[in-house]
C-alpha cells in the first residue's frame, strides 16, 4: 500500500515537472559562422546571445560556433533549411544559390560608401530581397556587415588592374565574383572560406579578397605579403534563423529575438567601421605591404559584369527585365 502511494506521488511529481513552466526545455539556438572567434561576426553573435538571454530571463540560449565548425557558409544555410541548425551569420557569398536576387549585392563597386549600403539594405530593395528568404525556409533577422573587400596576394604589389593579370585568386562561390575577377584578367577559383588559409599556405592560390576584419582575424598576413585597398565589393552579411525554429517560438520570443538582432546589427556595424579604421595599420605592422590603387580603372575594367546577360537574368530571378529594373533601382538608391 505504501509502495503504491509512493508510486502515485512519484507519478504526480513527474507529471508536474513535465508540464510546469519551470521545466520548459530551454531553447538553444546554435549559431554557426565561418570566421575566427575574434572576428566581428562572432563578437556580434555573442552580443546578440547576451541580449536574448537577458530579455528571455534565460529561457533562450544562443551558442556560437565559429570557424566553420558546423560547415561552410553554404552548408550552414542548408542546415537552416533542413532544421538541423537554428542560426547562422553569413556573407551573401553563397546566398545567391538560395535567392538569386541577392546576387545584386555582389556587383562590384555598387555602393559608394557605408551610408549608401545601409540605405539600400535597410530600405525597400534590401527588405524585399530579405523577405524572399522565407519562401526557401530561412528568415532574415537583418543585414549585418562583412565589409568592403580588399585584395591580398603573395606575388606583387597591386597598383592597377594590370597587376591582377594571371593571378590565381580564391573567390566566394558565386558567378558574379568569378566574372568580376575574370574581367580584371585574374584566374578565379571558387572555394569555401574554411579551406582558404591552407590554400594560401600551400600556394594553391596566390591571392584572395576579404574585408580587413576577416584578413586580420584569419591571420592571412602570415601567408600573404601584399594588401591592395581596392574596396571592389561591399560584402553584406545576414543573420538568418531557420524558419522551422522561428515558427516554434512564441510571438513574445520572436519579438525578443528580432529586437535583439537589430541591436546586435548596429553593434556589429560599429565594430566593422572600427576594424576598417584600425586594421590597415595592424596588417602593416604584421609585415604586409599596403597599396592604395586608384579605384576608377578597376571599376572601368569590371563594368562588363553589369551588362552580362546571365547576371542580369539571375538577379531578376530568371527574368532579365526584372533584373535590369532591380539593378537600375539599386544604382539610383546607392548614389
Ligand atoms: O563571411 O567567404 C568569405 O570570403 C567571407 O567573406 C567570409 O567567410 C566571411
Amino acid at each position: 500500500m505504501r509502495k503504491k502511494r509512493l508510486m502515485v506521488v512519484l507519478f504526480a511529481l513527474f507529471f508536474i515537472l513535465a508540464v510546469s513552466p519551470a521545466s520548459y526545455a530551454k531553447i538553444v539556438l546554435k549559431c554557426g559562422t565561418s570566421t575566427q572567434p575574434t572576428h566581428i561576426y562572432n563578437l556580434a553573435a555573442e552580443h546578440f546571445g547576451k541580449i536574448v538571454a537577458e530579455k528571455s530571463a534565460g529561457e533562450i540560449e544562443v551558442q556560437v560556433f565559429p570557424a566553420s565548425q558546423l560547415g561552410s557558409e553554404r552548408d550552414m544555410v542548408e542546415g537552416l533549411q533542413l532544421g538541423s541548425l537554428e542560426m547562422t551569420l553569413t556573407s551573401t557569398g553563397p546566398m545567391g544559390n538560395f535567392v538569386p536576387q541577392v546576387k545584386l549585392f555582389n556587383l562590384p563597386f555598387l555602393f559608394k560608401d557605408r551610408e549608401s549600403c545601409y540605405r539600400v539594405l535597410d530600405g525597400e530593395i534590401g527588405t524585399q530581397i530579405a523577405d524572399r528568404f522565407v519562401k526557401v525556409g530561412i528568415r532574415s533577422l537583418g543585414w549585418y556587415e562583412n565589409g568592403f573587400r580588399n585584395i591580398t596576394n603573395s606575388k606583387v604589389a597591386v597598383n592597377s588592374p594590370e597587376d591582377m593579370k594571371g593571378i590565381k585568386i580564391r573567390v566566394m562561390e558565386d558567378d558574379v565574383f568569378i566574372l568580376t575577377m575574370k574581367a580584371l584578367g585574374a584566374s578565379p577559383l571558387p572555394m569555401a572560406f574554411g579551406e582558404l588559409y591552407t590554400a594560401l599556405e600551400q600556394k594553391t592560390v596566390d591571392a584572395q579578397e576579404n574585408p580587413l576584419a576577416v584578413i586580420h582575424s584569419s591571420r592571412f598576413f602570415e601567408v600573404q605579403k601584399y594588401l591592395a585597398m581596392t574596396g571592389h565589393f561591399y560584402s553584406p552579411a545576414v543573420l538568418l534563423i531557420s524558419e522551422m525554429t522561428w515558427q516554434k517560438l512564441t510571438p513574445e520570443q520572436q519579438k525578443i529575438v528580432s529586437d535583439a538582432a537589430v541591436q546586435a546589427r548596429d553593434f556589429e556595424r560599429q565594430l566593422s567601421l572600427k576594424a576598417d579604421q584600425e586594421l590597415e595599420a595592424a596588417c602593416k605592422k604584421e609585415g604586409m605591404t599596403v597599396t592604395h590603387p586608384d579605384k576608377a580603372p578597376f571599376a572601368k575594367a569590371v563594368a562588363s559584369v553589369y551588362s552580362n546577360p546571365s547576371v542580369i537574368k539571375a538577379i531578376g530571378g530568371g527574368n532579365a527585365e526584372e533584373g535590369q529594373k532591380l539593378i537600375d533601382a539599386a544604382i539610383a538608391a546607392a548614389q
